[in-house]
C-alpha cells in the first residue's frame, strides 16, 4: 500500500482493547484536574511523572493520580478526554477499563464512578465506538471482587463487555479471587487476565489458563505449558510494548516479546495500557513495531483489521468495523 503521508499511524483505523483508564491521563488532562483540586490539594501541582519506571516505582504512581480522579466529575473529565484523546489518534474502536473506586470525602462510591465513566461512553458520537471492562484489581478481597461482578451484572446494559484482572503484579492471588470470575463466567462475560507480566507471576499461570480466558494482558513470559495452551486454545493477546519497555520486562522493542507471536502468525493486539503514565499513543506503538520489525504498511494494516476478531463484541459490531477498515483502505490507495 503506497503511502505519502507521513502521518500514515494517526490515520490508520485501529482497536485499543488494553487502555486502563486512569493511566491512560494525558499530561493536559492531569494539568485541567490538578487546577480544578488545586483549592483543596495544591500540593498536588509539584507531581510529576518521572521518564524512568520500574514495576515497583510504577503501581505507587496511582496514589497520586487517584487524588485527581476522587469525585465523579472529575472521573466524567477524565473519561471524556481519554476518549477523545484515542480518538483523535484514529482509535475506531476502544475498550476502556477501569476498577471502580469510591471516596468517602467527596461521596464518591464504586456505583456513582462506574455510573459516572458509562454516562461519557453513552455519549452519542460518530467517530469511535467505546466499550467497557470492568477490573478487578489483585489486591482486591474476594468480597470486593464479587462486588465488582455484581456492579457489572447490574449496568451490563451500559456497554460492560467483560471482566479484567489487573493490578499490582506482586501483590494478591488470582486463587482467592478465582469464584468471581467464575460466577462472571457463569453470567456469560468473557474475561481477560493480566497474564505472567513478571517471571514471579509464572507459577500462577496454570491456574490463570484454567479458567479459559478470551484474552490474555502481555503474556511476557511463556514456557512450553503455557505457549502451547495458548497456541491450541488460540487466545490473543494484548501487547503493550512501551509499558514493557518502561516496566523493564523488554530489553528493546526488537526484542519483545511480540517477535515470537508474529513468527508464529498467533494473535496479538497492539495496545496503550497506560498512555498517559508511558507517554505513547496507539499510532506510536504501531510506529515502534513497525520499525522494530520491519513491517509494511500493508502489515500494519493486517494487524489492525485482525485485532477486531478478538473484540468483545457481536459480529455485527466485528462486521461494521472491517467494513470500515476496507473502505479507509480504498480510500487511502
Ligand atoms: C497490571 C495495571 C498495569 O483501573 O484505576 N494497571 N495492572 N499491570 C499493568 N502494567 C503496567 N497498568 C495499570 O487504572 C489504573 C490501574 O490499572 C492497573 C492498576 O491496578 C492501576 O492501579 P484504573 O482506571
Amino acid at each position: 500500500m503506497p503511502c505519502s503521508l507521513s502521518d500514515f499511524y494517526v490515520q490508520l483505523p485501529k482497536v485499543e482493547l488494553h487502555a486502563h483508564l486512569n493511566g491512560s491521563l494525558s499530561p493536559a488532562t492531569m494539568r485541567e484536574l490538578v487546577e480544578r483540586k488545586k483549592a483543596t490539594k495544591p500540593e498536588l501541582a509539584n507531581f510529576r511523572i518521572p521518564d524512568s519506571l520500574e514495576m515497583e516505582s510504577f503501581f505507587p504512581l496511582f496514589k497520586f493520580i487517584y487524588q485527581l480522579t476522587d469525585d465523579v466529575e472529575s472521573v466524567r473529565i477524565a473519561a471524556r478526554n481519554v476518549i477523545d484523546e484515542f480518538a483523535r489518534d484514529g482509535v475506531k474502536y476502544l475498550e476502556l477499563r477501569s476498577t471502580p473506586r469510591k471516596n468517602e470525602e467527596t461521596g464518591m462510591t464504586k456505583r456513582t464512578y462506574l455510573d459516572a465513566v458509562l454516562s461519557v461512553i453513552e455519549e452519542p458520537r460518530q467517530d469511535i465506538v467505546v466499550k467497557f471492562i470492568i477490573s478487578i484489581d489483585r489486591r482486591n478481597t474476594l468480597e470486593e471482587a464479587q462486588e465488582v461482578v455484581d456492579l457489572a451484572l447490574d449496568f451490563r446494559s451500559r456497554g460492560i463487555v467483560a471482566i479484567d484482572l489487573c493490578g499490582d503484579v506482586h501483590t494478591g492471588s488470582f486463587e482467592n479471587l478465582r469464584p468471581a470470575f467464575e460466577r462472571a463466567q457463569a453470567n456469560r462475560f468473557p474475561v481477560t487476565l493480566h497474564f505472567n507480566e513478571i517471571k514471579e507471576n509464572m507459577v500462577e499461570a496454570p491456574t490463570l489458563l484454567s479458567i479459559r480466558p478470551n484474552r490474555l494482558g502481555h503474556a511476557t513470559y511463556l514456557d512450553d505449558y503455557c505457549r502451547k495452551t495458548i497456541y491450541k486454545e488460540n487466545i490473543p493477546v494484548e501487547i503493550c510494548m512501551t509499558s514493557n519497555l518502561l516496566c523493564k520486562t523488554a530489553s528493546t522493542y526488537e526484542e519483545h516479546h511480540i517477535r515470537e507471536l508474529l513468527n508464529d502468525k498467533h494473535p496479538f493486539i497492539l495496545c496503550t495500557d497506560d498512555k498517559g503514565v508511558f507517554f505513547s499513543d496507539l499510532s506510536n506503538e504501531y510506529k515502534l513495531a513497525g520499525e522494530a520489525f520491519k513491517l509494511t504498511h500493508e502489515e500494519l494494516f493486517e494487524i489492525s483489521l485482525r485485532s477486531i476478531d478478538a473484540i468483545f463484541s457481536d459480529e455485527k459490531t466485528k462486521n461494521g468495523l472491517k467494513q470500515q477498515w476496507f473502505a479507509w483502505r480504498e480510500d487511502f490507495k
